[in-house]
């Protein structure tokens, strides 16, 4: 089945005639085709978008909110076809597609829906001066939204959700490895009634579409998500334009495991933090250290555990781990554990490719435990986005806190410790969006949610995503 661009209602084939082959992860097999858009399909798009603004941004919030609720609730009806395509093209198990993915791309779109019926605008009465100031916040105008491949469609909507809610018009592009649910999702849109050219999405090379979408000077609003090294590039194409960005990028998120924690609780879902959708969520605790006097015991456990997980074919029912989502990302994460030995690394378990039967081309690897030496070593400094985690003992919280922070990102962390005291210092002086206690990747959509240092620069999420997609413009009136 061939992927098409979906420009102004219509999905249509890119004008330059040029085709990518899309990969079945599980199988190694093309399985689609899918447009390498050009500048022209996406001037196309955002002409369509531009022409659909006025309408668009005139609706009435109740209007908005009633579309983008209706392609959630249609998301939620389609959700075996959803998750049976993102397990496809990504190598995710299908139960986490079923159970994650699809669900929380209906939830983006009902949250957004309703939040922009709750987004009021501010007024401040400047006493003494018989003036009042109110603050208007309008829509951009025509954004764009780049999305990665490790959370398609979850992450393709949590982005434009929010701007649609408030009243933009999106050019959008999906990674070019997982194109496939942003391309069913066109269909969805139409019968939700959304109106043409709101909603256009292209797809294709990074460095050709996404890289057009960026350089456009009349898109005045990038929100992305993916690697520090493309966002380092976006935020230098876009200073010049000054346009508006959103940049949420890598992690090498800490787990800090303090030995008065709820045992149990903290073993089951390390596994979970560690190798959820293959390690490749950007809020992984890929780096995991344990307090030293429960070191070994937490060492065997885990272990036992890891080894315990199935790396089998997605379709199957108990099925952990998947396939990675390409042959490249495969090679990048073996050649971590290679690097991994020649710094003296321990591979506690995994480090090897498996073989799923009857799709022996698939991109398949052993959930891997490193114990590492230091805390400096390329393994634990370096995002590897994989199934693979570091281990080490610490002896002070002093300790565990300046190892924690020393890194280049500072997306997430993860605390396991029943100590008040020890919770708000650390939670204090953590360098992280976000701060899990006792659990992990807990969300409520009502929350900030981004990274500081090279995870990135501003915030998605209830009202400062809406934020974000708005200009804010001060009105004063003397009187
Ligand atoms: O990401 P890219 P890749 C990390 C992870 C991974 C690494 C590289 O460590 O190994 O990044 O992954 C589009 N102009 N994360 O290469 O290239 C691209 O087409 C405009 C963390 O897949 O950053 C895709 O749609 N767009 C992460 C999107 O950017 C460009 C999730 C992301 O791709 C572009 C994924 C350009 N010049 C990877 N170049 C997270 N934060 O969750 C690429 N793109």
């Amino acid at each position: 089945m061939n992927i098409l661009n979906f420009i102004n209602g219509k999905f249509v084939n890119p004008i330059n005639n040029e085709w990518l082959e899309n990969y079945n992860p599980s199988s190694g097999e093309v399985y689609s085709q899918i447009p390498n858009s050009s500048k022209e399909d996406v001037e196309e798009a955002y002409k369509s978008a531009k022409s659909a603004f006025m309408q668009w941004s005139q609706t009435t919030f109740e209007e908005r909110s009633r579309i983008l609720i209706n392609i959630s609730e249609l998301l939620e009806t389609n959700l075996q076809q959803f998750a049976e395509a993102e397990s496809l093209d990504n190598g995710k198990p299908i139960s986490l597609a079923k159970s994650v993915d699809i669900p929380r791309a209906a939830s983006n779109f009902r949250f957004f829906g309703n939040a922009i019926t709750q987004f009021a605008s501010e007024s401040h009465e400047s006493v003494g001066q018989n003036a009042i100031n109110y603050t208007l916040r309008q829509p951009i105008g025509v954004v764009g939204c780049i999305s990665p491949w490790n959370l398609p469609l979850y992450l393709f909507t949590w982005k434009i959700a929010p701007a649609l809610a408030a009243g933009n018009c999106v050019v959008a592009k999906p990674s070019e490895v997982t194109p496939m649910t942003a391309f069913l999702l066109g269909e969805i849109c139409i019968e939700a009634g959304l109106p043409k050219g709101v909603l256009n999405i292209v797809h294709g090379l990074g460095t050709t579409t996404g890289q057009a979408i960026i350089e456009h000077p009349d898109i005045k609003a990038i929100s992305f998500t993916g690697g520090t090294g493309t966002g380092a590039h976006i935020a230098k194409v876009a200073a010049p334009m000054f346009k508006k960005l959103s940049l949420e990028l890598g992690g090498k998120n800490p787990n800090i495991i303090f030995a008065d924690c709820d045992y149990e609780d903290m073993l089951n879902t390390t596994v979970r933090s560690s190798f959820a959708n293959q390690g490749q969520i950007c809020l992984c605790g890929s780096r995991i250290f344990v307090e030293a006097s429960i070191y070994e015991k937490f060492k065997a456990d885990f272990v036992d555990k890891v080894k315990a997980l199935k790396v089998g074919h997605p379709s199957e029912k108990d099925t952990n781990i998947g396939a990675l989502v390409s042959k490249p990302h495969l090679e990048k994460v073996k050649a971590y554990i290679t690097i991994a030995k020649e710094e003296n690394g321990t591979i506690l378990c995994g480090g090897n490719e498996v073989t799923v039967q009857g799709y022996e081309n698939g991109y398949y690897l052993e959930p891997t435990v490193i114990e590492v030496p230091n805390d400096e070593c390329r393994v634990n400094q370096e995002e590897i986005f994989g199934p693979v985690v570091t281990i080490m003992p610490f002896n002070t919280e002093d300790e565990v806190l300046q190892m924690a922070n020393k890194v280049k990102y500072g997306l997430s962390a993860t605390l396991w410790t029943n100590d008040l005291k020890r919770t708000m210092r650390l939670s204090n002086q953590l360098q992280a969006g976000i701060v899990w206690v006792n659990t992990w990747m807990m969300r409520d959509l009502r929350t900030p949610f981004g990274g500081v240092k090279a995870s990135g620069v501003g915030r998605e999420g209830g009202f400062e995503a809406l934020r974000f997609f708005t200009e804010a413009k001060n009105v004063c009136i003397k009187y």
